[in-house]
């Protein structure tokens, strides 16, 4: 006899809100529609009466083929996904504005740069650029810093870099560096890391790369955050003012909090234990009100200094000083808001180039010029239809109106009669002279032929300025990434090729990086357009250490703590850093929490497994002394310890910590940067001293890398 068919699950429904019924329902979570809950529906809006079952001929017997809810959601699933973007597929995005500080009518007409005080919403997305979508978030590579600004007269698409130059001179070599960069394509690998064989082969091969390699072997390939890195629209563009008269201009986006890195060995570990450490922060930051900020600053200059200037304003492997061309702040870029959903938004969100509004213009760059033609293709590839600004997130805010029409997915198309114009029916929207985006008339001569110009030759001077602009430690640092990434490359050839290059740039830098990988000999100089070096000024601007911040605001204090933890210090500690606008996380052996010495129960945020200190700005060892004996033969508290001391932290510890001090090896060390916390009176003056953020002094001890 067949069994009686079984019933879909009706418990009530489990939420986070109501934890005692999932505790009581024995984990079951299926959940059915009751008073006002909204009932389950197909993509065709008809309503579901069993989501648990498919639709089988007998209790154990096949699914049937009519069971078309079942084919629907199966279908749907099986085409969740888009082809990921061949650069920059790992990104996070988030909503804002940009505000105008003051009107630049006097350089261009662009309508976002009017009115002093205006806002303009805005999307960026923020990226990785050689790892996959899955990819983590500290590889040692450039940063995507793509800004859509929604203005009143279309979407300007800002689409650059935390790095001010690229790799090639023109666009046509694009193909090659990302090929070299990304997995070898016989083995797929290594994901996300351009130390390998086939980076460096290309890099080594072309001298145009210098400049960026000096500034991708810099720390700033390694942010600690997004919020604390610089972005800049890299090429040169050109305003232009309602008398059609064009300057040309470079973009910079300086964040408010000041520039930070992480160490090599930080980023490693990082990567290990919160492989989303960026997202997170960017989240965390704007989901409990700390909005980051960027402000807009300009290189504004004319044709005399382009004339004037060593290099051609052209090659987007230079830079203009600010020394030599101080940036001006025009307005400032607030994110304040993460998008509802992230494929809606941050995957299917469209940057391009050729975005620009009427008083912004592009340059002759050959590497712009390349570009402007390359986002259209890639995003009708990714997105599948030509249609792909239909969506919300790539839609204009301002009224628009056009007779384009029809395509896979259309959801805005003409009304009425008339798609096309002229027509005589009177209706429709018709181009306008005046306030339609007009080209700049620049004029444009010679024979057509495939040439780099002689201006675009020297590739060492801006190298060997970016280098020398760097503080000892930041130096080291550049050493130390050259030596890794050329370690893991297999052939000699390439490592002593790349060698020769750097000799160029700085004699002391490629000696270094010659013995610390171990060269026999040290190869001659590369040959390659040196005539044309220079010997550049330092900039200061360049280094991050000199620019760093002053407070610790915006920054993580990362406080582990046990049970019998002085309570009078901890309360000091979480009420300083909150007034210093910072964040701080409880580290304690169990994530439930510990009962701190004035018998309260504090809920901690991480358990000390994971919780390492790579995710902190500073620590705090608060254990009591009992509770530091439960962490003394524990790896993981001895590495927290040993990894924030060889990482140059700031530590705070109280005395009973100095036992897990003697064990991690730093008992003996003790500098400027561990300070005793001692009593409440005191912690004010130690968590303003945190704004420092490394104990630059300590670094020649730990060899910090
Ligand atoms: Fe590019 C994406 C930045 C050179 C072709 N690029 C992309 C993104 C950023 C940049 C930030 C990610 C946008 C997003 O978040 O969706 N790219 C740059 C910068 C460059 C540069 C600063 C040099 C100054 N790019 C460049 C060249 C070409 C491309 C020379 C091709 C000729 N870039 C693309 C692309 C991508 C892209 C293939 C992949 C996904 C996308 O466009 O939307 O078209």
């Amino acid at each position: 006899m067949a069994k009686k068919p079984s019933a879909p699950n009706t418990a009530k429904p489990a939420t986070i809100h109501d934890q005692k019924a999932t505790r009581g329902n024995g984990g079951e979570l299926h959940q059915t529609a009751e008073g006002d809950t909204p009932v389950l529906t197909t993509a065709q809006g008809g309503p579901v009466a069993d989501d648990q079952n498919s639709l089988r001929a007998g209790e154990r017997g096949p699914t049937l083929i009519e069971d078309f809810h079942f084919r629907e959601k199966i279908f749907h699933f099986d085409h969740e996904r888009i082809p990921e973007r061949v650069v920059h597929a790992r990104g996070y995005g988030a909503h804002g504005f940009f505000e105008t500080y003051e009107s630049l009518a006097a350089y261009t007409r662009a309508d976002l740069f009017q009115r002093a005080g205006e806002q303009t919403p805005a999307f960026v997305r923020f990226s990785t650029v050689a790892g996959s979508k899955g990819s983590f978030d500290l590889a040692r590579d450039v940063r995507g810093f793509a800004v859509k600004i929604y203005t009143k007269e279309g979407n300007w698409d800002l689409v650059g870099n935390n790095i001010p130059v690229f790799f090639i001179q023109d666009a046509i070599k694009f193909p090659d560096v990302i090929h070299s960069v990304k997995p070898e394509p016989d083995r797929e690998f290594p994901q996300a890391q351009s130390a390998h064989d086939n980076f460096w082969d290309f890099i080594s091969l072309t001298p145009e790369s210098m400049h960026m390699v000096m500034w991708v072997m810099s720390d700033r390939a390694i942010p600690r955050s997004f919020r604390f890195m610089e972005g800049f629209g890299v090429h040169t563009f050109r305003f232009v003012n309602a008398k059609d008269e064009s300057t040309f201009v470079k973009f910079h986006w300086k964040p408010k909090l000041g520039l930070q890195s992480v160490a090599w060995n930080e980023a490693v570990k990082i990567n290990g234990a919160d492989p989303d450490f960026h997202r997170r922060d960017l989240w965390q930051a704007i989901q409990s009100g700390n909005f980051p900020e960027w402000e807009l600053h300009v290189q504004l200059f004319d044709q005399d200094f382009a004339d004037s200037f060593d290099f051609d304003i052209l090659d987007p492997t230079k830079i203009i000083p600010e020394e030599i061309l101080p940036t001006k702040a025009v307005g400032r870029l607030v994110l304040d808001r993460m998008p509802d959903n992230f494929f809606a938004e941050t995957e299917q969100v469209a940057f391009m180039t050729q975005n620009v509004p009427p008083g912004i213009d592009f340059s002759d760059d050959p590497l712009l010029q390349g570009r402007n033609f390359s986002y259209l293709d890639t995003q009708l590839k990714r997105l599948g239809s030509p249609n792909f600004t239909h969506l919300p997130i790539n839609a204009p805010k301002c009224p628009f109106q056009h007779f384009q029409q029809d395509g896979h997915m259309a959801m805005r198309n003409p009304v009425g009669r008339v798609n096309y114009q002229p027509n005589s029916w009177g209706e429709g929207p018709r181009e306008s002279p005046m306030k339609g985006f007009r080209h700049f008339a620049s004029q444009e001569q010679g024979p057509k032929l495939r040439i780099r110009a002689e201006s675009f030759a020297d590739h060492y001077s801006q190298a060997r300025q970016f280098f020398i602009s760097q503080t000892p430690p930041e130096q080291r640092h550049i050493a130390d990434a050259l030596t890794f990434e050329l370690s893991k490359v297999e052939m000699p050839v390439i490592r002593e090729r790349m060698v020769a290059h750097l000799l160029n740039i700085d004699e002391t830098l490629g000696k270094k990086v010659g013995h610390a990988l171990g060269l026999q000999t040290m190869p001659k100089p590369a040959e390659a357009a040196v005539a044309t070096r220079q010997d550049l000024d330092p900039s200061p601007a360049l280094s991050i250490i000199q620019r760093g911040p002053k407070r610790f605001e915006g920054r993580k204090l990362g406080i582990l703590a046990t049970d019998g933890a002085d309570a009078a210090l901890l309360d000091a500690l979480t009420a300083a850093v909150t007034e210093q606008k910072a964040a701080f996380e409880l580290i304690a052996p169990k994530v439930g929490g510990f009962t701190a010495s004035d018998g309260r129960w504090v809920a901690a945020h991480q358990m000390l497994d994971g919780g390492p200190s790579v995710l902190y700005d500073a620590v705090v060892l608060l254990p009591s002394a009992d509770g530091v004996n439960d962490l003394i033969d524990v790896a993981t508290a001895r590495d927290f310890v040993a990894d924030a001391f060889a990482h140059c932290k700031f530590i705070g510890y109280c005395a009973a910590a100095l036992p897990l001090m003697q064990r991690a090896g730093i008992a003996e060390s003790l500098d400027e940067g561990t300070i005793e916390l001692t009593e409440a009176a005191s912690i004010a003056s130690f968590v303003k001293e945190l704004g420092k953020l490394r104990v630059w002094a300590r670094e020649p001890a730990v060899k910090l890398k």
